[in-house]
């Protein structure tokens, strides 16, 4: 029995990856390291930290330099997401949330951000969520389940009764890990694993993930 459904963020309720790519592309820039769009990919659903190493593709940096860096990218990307507005959801994001809470079921945010609630605040749909799960929450990151446990947990409810609603092949991953079942948003290459995949939210409705989830 489903009895909640807990939201991924960037990529799932709205499209922070890009102000993401933007801070990260501004920090890189100044430290000489060359960064493309292909190589935020990776990036993508991975915490602040593990982020930056992969920035650094395996350059030594004294701890010192590394929090500095991580501070000099959350400030341009503070300053990115300061534009963010309800207009910014992504298709299909409050139709679903609105329609899950009138079945009667749960809806908890995971997001590995640790700037997701102003994010949430932004986007005007803390009143939709019974939960919340972000980078504050827990010390492992995905694909650790831990973040995922932790909405849960708030919720009062067993993995095996909620679903994961995810974009990042690390988010897939956690979910599993956790003994959730998941839906996996976007191309197969990325979200393949999850227990079914639709392109993103767009036209998405509650019967369609339970009947995708054969509940
Ligand atoms: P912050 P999600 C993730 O959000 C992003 O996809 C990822 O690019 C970012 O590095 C991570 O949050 C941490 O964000 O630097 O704001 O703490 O997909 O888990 O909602
Ligand atoms: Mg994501």
């Amino acid at each position: 029995m489903i009895r909640a459904f807990i939201f991924d963020l960037d990529g799932v309720l709205t499209d922070t990856a890009e102000y993401h790519y933007r801070a990260w592309k501004r920090l890189a820039d100044e430290e000489g390291l060359p960064f493309t769009r292909e190589d935020n990919e990776p990036l993508r659903g991975v915490a602040r930290r593990e982020s930056l190493m992969l920035l650094l593709k395996g350059r030594a940096c004294p701890e010192e330099e590394i929090q500095e860096m991580m501070a000099r990218k959350n400030n341009y990307y503070l300053e990115f997401i300061k534009e963010i507005a309800p207009r910014d959801l992504l298709p299909g994001a409050k139709e679903l949330l609105k329609e899950i809470h009138a079945a009667g079921l749960k809806t908890a945010l995971g997001s590995a951000s640790k700037n997701a609630g102003e994010v949430i605040e932004r986007l005007g749909i803390g009143g939709l969520l019974d939960a919340t799960a972000d980078g504050h929450s827990v010390e492992r990151a995905k694909p650790a389940p831990d973040l995922f446990l932790h909405a849960a947990a708030q919720l009062g409810l067993p993995p095996a009764q909620c679903v994961v609603v995810e974009d990042a092949t690390a988010g897939i991953e956690a979910a599993k890990a956790g003994g959730f079942r998941s839906v996996g948003l976007g191309p197969p290459e990325r979200v393949g694993n999850a227990d079914a995949v639709f392109p993103s939210l767009a036209g998405v409705r509650l019967v369609d993930l339970l009947r995708a989830m054969h509940a």
